[in-house]
């Protein structure tokens, strides 16, 4: 393992009250000690340890560079397992930078990306699922899916992972056990225990498969798509969503061109809105490519909220446009109601009883979409407090993966395979799942994954 001492800014840099500087080796302690004079005119190694110690980061020459709290922690006990210093400093982009090009000048290596999370999980101290869930922490918007990441953090998918890999264990070492006396009874009643284990694992496993909908949900956010003809109330709505003035509105159609995305926390329920320009055939280049990008958008959207104009008649691209979705799953929302209504779906009667009505004028009908929202993604069934949820398409695939194999082996055991044919399903099933927690897992996956972190974390 790499053993070099790394350093980076672990506050995000900008105009704050402190800044942090978090380093991490061997030489941690060492290289802050050449730079930090303590109040007590001690040396950083001679002070106590876990303390927050006062004093100055300084050059050579003396002069002060901040004014700064200094925290040795030794290892074992730290973050990485290694020994841990970190400088507390005034916040902004200037002190802390020239502090961390003071330890680079002491030769302390600039951390790469989730370098000190991958460190703690090399260590042994959390897992790679654990891991993970660290930087879904940090990049959590709404606070059920930092719920979610914390409960991965403390170890919960671990846990249920765990149990499952034992369960496996045990059967490989009950087969281990009972295979040295094949006498008839013996194997029969091997492989019937076995049977009903498998059969436990898979629903287990099924389950787990089964909460990655919600908790992807709340960890990426709902893709939706206002959809709708133009002038129908597609950007008002997106205001009215978000709470604030962001797209343009007037009594034009074609006042919108491209599409906005804006992220909106609708009651705890995490949503991607895209507004979009209104459909329609149109000879202006520009609101054309608009209304292209609207439509090749669609595919990719979790949900459509398609907007009619209570006070016009149906058109025809109103019927285009419920075509094109009508494989996906959409609200139809008729606005406008508090002018006369014009528009009649007595041509496509299915769309009568799902429609929502609101006014978005007068602020009517809207608590509907939220209610609505929640009853297409959240599975009441799923414990955001309690349950260990899936919430990361990695797990999700080596879960699915882990459960065809399971599968083979309920197979295998039916299908009065021989014993080492069921053995090595088993296997399969174990290395799936080990992958999850990394005990079993590829180094140039482990470098991929912590990639995608933040500096400093
Ligand atoms: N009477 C009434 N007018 C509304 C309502 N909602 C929006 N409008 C008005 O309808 C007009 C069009 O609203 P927008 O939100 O710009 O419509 P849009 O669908 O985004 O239009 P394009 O961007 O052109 O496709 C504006 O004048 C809004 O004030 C409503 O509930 N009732
Ligand atoms: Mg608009």
């Amino acid at each position: 393992m790499d053993r070099d001492t790394i350093g980076a800014v672990a506050t995000s840099v900008g105009i704050a009250g402190i800044g942090i500087v978090r380093v991490s080796g061997d030489q941690a302690i060492g290289s802050v000690s050449n730079i930090f004079k303590s109040k007590k005119g001690q040396s950083l190694d001679m002070l106590s340890n876990r303390k927050i110690h006062y004093g100055w980061i300084v050059e050579e020459d003396g002069k002060i560079i901040d004014e700064v709290l200094v925290v040795p922690m030794k290892r074992p006990y730290t973050y990485t397992k290694e020994d841990v210093v970190e400088i507390h400093c005034h916040g902004g982009i200037v002190s802390v930078e020239r502090i961390l090009k003071k330890l680079l000048d002491q030769g302390v290596r600039l951390a790469e990306r989730g370098e000190f999370t991958k460190r703690a999980f090399l260590n042994g101290r959390i897992d790679l699922s654990q891991a993970e869930a660290v930087m879904d922490l940090v990049s959590a918007k709404t606070k059920n899916s930092f719920q979610l990441s914390m409960n991965q953090l403390q170890g919960r998918l671990s846990q249920a992972l765990n149990d499952i890999r034992k369960q496996l264990v045990d059967m490989l070492a009950h087969i281990e056990v009972n295979i040295d006396f094949p006498e008839y009874d013996e194997e029969e009643v091997t492989r019937e225990h076995l049977l009903n284990i498998s059969r436990e694992i898979e629903s287990k496993i099924f389950r787990l498969i089964e909460t990655s909908e919600v908790g992807m949900i709340h960890r990426e956010g709902i893709k939706t798509l206002i959809l709708g003809k133009p002038n129908v109330g597609k950007s008002s709505l997106m205001n009215y969503l978000l709470n604030e003035n962001r797209a343009i509105v007037t009594d034009i159609p074609g006042t919108t061109r491209d599409t906005i995305e804006e992220f909106v926390n609708l009651a705890g329920v995490p949503l991607k809105i895209i507004d979009t320009a209104g459909i329609r055939q149109t000879e202006d280049i520009v609101e054309k490519i608009g209304v292209e990008k609207a439509l090749h958008k669609i595919d990719e959207a979790d949900l459509i909220l398609v907007v009619f104009d209570g006070s016009r008649y149906l058109e025809e691209e109103d019927l285009m446009i419920m075509e094109k979705i009508k494989d996906k799953k959409a609200l139809y929302l008729l606005n406008k109601t508090d002018l006369e209504e014009k528009i009649s779906f007595d041509s496509i009667p299915y769309i009568k009883d799902v429609l929502i009505r609101i006014s978005i004028i007068n602020n009517e009908g809207l608590m509907a979409i939220e209610k609505e929202v929640k009853k297409l993604f959240l599975k009441a069934s799923i414990n955001v407090e309690e349950d260990a949820v899936v919430n990361n398409i990695r797990h999700k695939n080596l879960l699915l993966k882990a459960k065809s194999a399971i599968k083979d082996v309920i197979q295998s055991i039916e299908d009065q395979q021989t014993i080492d044919c069921i053995e090595v399903d088993i296997m399969e099933t174990l290395e799936y799942l080990g992958e999850i927690t990394g005990d079993a897992v590829r180094e140039d996956l482990v470098d991929k994954i912590f990639s995608d972190f933040c500096i400093g974390k």
